[in-house]
């Protein structure tokens, strides 16, 4: 038994990881991803002190209620972490880690492609090309809207906010925000401060939700009716942030008149009539899916097991 003890994983452990998680830990990693009940009756069997769970692994109270009382600590391999009950997790004295920071970047690039894909029809460009190009489109045929320049709103202005509003600057794009707090200036750089959404939604020829999940539907029939009409929605946060019926009607109607989408009220069985319209451009939760960025994150989440079983807080930890 190594010295910080055992841990279990729903996910397996890559290749370059491998040493480095044998090296701290007892560990039992799966080949492939597992479900909750899987993990919860794997964690019975090993009385692990750890846990290493990804995005698509609901921890909610009845599944806490079931793990050993061995788990002291669980990291996720996501930022988010409304996925994890985590009233759940401090009544059991659980601490849980998450990813931040290492994903920003690839998750604020994944966004500009969301906004960009979607200003300029590339589902249907792309389409055309895999057919073997066999619409020749007219001078005045499949064109977009241009991006550069438009006004940004974006709700939700952290880590993530700020890095697309840092990407949106460059297409020289003003932007605006809406965040429950407002922001230092040098952390605003310019960007304009609503205090209320609805007094926001007006003016964003664009609007981008860059906000955790897990605070209820955002994104309602009303909010979408307050855009300026062919507004675009970018969302690379949480699918559960959007009312999609409101959504499809406004993509019906115009009145949004193309969203660009990563993440949706289901993952991965997602509402299919969101594809079948021409004006989305959909991505099946890539945000954070780079090399670079998810060995980044599996490492975090490591550092964050190890830390607590070393007796150590880490930093990335989201309670206690
Ligand atoms: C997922 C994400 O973790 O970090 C988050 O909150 O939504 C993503 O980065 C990733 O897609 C793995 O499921």
């Amino acid at each position: 038994m190594s010295e910080l003890g055992r841990v279990v994983a729903s996910l397996p452990i890559p290749g370059p990881l491998q040493d480095r998680v044998n090296a701290l830990f007892d560990c039992i990693a799966p080949d492939r991803h597992l479900k909750t009940d899987e993990v919860i009756d794997l964690a019975n069997q090993h009385q692990p002190a750890g846990l290493l769970v990804s995005l698509g692994m609901p921890l909610r109270a009845e599944h806490m209620a079931r793990l050993p009382a061995s788990v002291r600590v669980i990291a996720t391999t996501s930022v988010g972490y409304d996925h994890i009950d985590v009233a759940a997790a401090n009544a059991r004295g659980i601490t849980i880690c998450n990813t931040p920071d290492v994903l920003t970047d690839a998750t604020a690039d994944t966004h500009m492609l969301l906004l960009l894909g979607a200003a300029r029809r590339a589902k249907e460009h792309v389409h055309n090309m895999d057919g073997g190009w066999k619409i020749r489109n007219g001078f005045f045929q499949g064109l977009g809207v241009e991006v550069t320049g438009k006004t940004m709103g974006i709700v939700g202005m952290g880590r993530i906010g700020r890095a697309v509003a840092d990407r949106a600057r460059a297409f020289r794009m003003p932007i605006l925000y809406h965040n429950r707090t407002r922001l230092a200036a040098d952390l605003e750089s310019g960007a304009r401060y609503y205090a209320s959404l609805e007094e926001m939604l007006p003016h964003c020829q664009v609007l981008s939700l860059n906000l955790p999940g897990g605070q209820g539907v955002l994104m309602t029939a009303e909010r979408f009716a307050m855009l300026p009409k062919g507004a675009l929605f970018i969302n690379s946060a949480r699918g559960s942030l959007v009312d999609e019926e409101a959504l499809l009607a406004a993509l019906k109607s115009g009145q949004v008149g193309a969203a660009g989408l990563d993440v949706f009220q289901k993952e991965p069985g997602f509402d299919t009539r969101l594809n079948e319209l021409e004006n989305t451009f959909l991505l099946p939760h890539i945000g954070s899916a780079t090399i670079e960025t998810r060995m980044a994150m599996a490492s975090l989440a490591i550092d964050g097991i190890a830390a607590v079983l070393a007796g150590r807080a880490p930093d990335n930890r989201v309670n206690l």
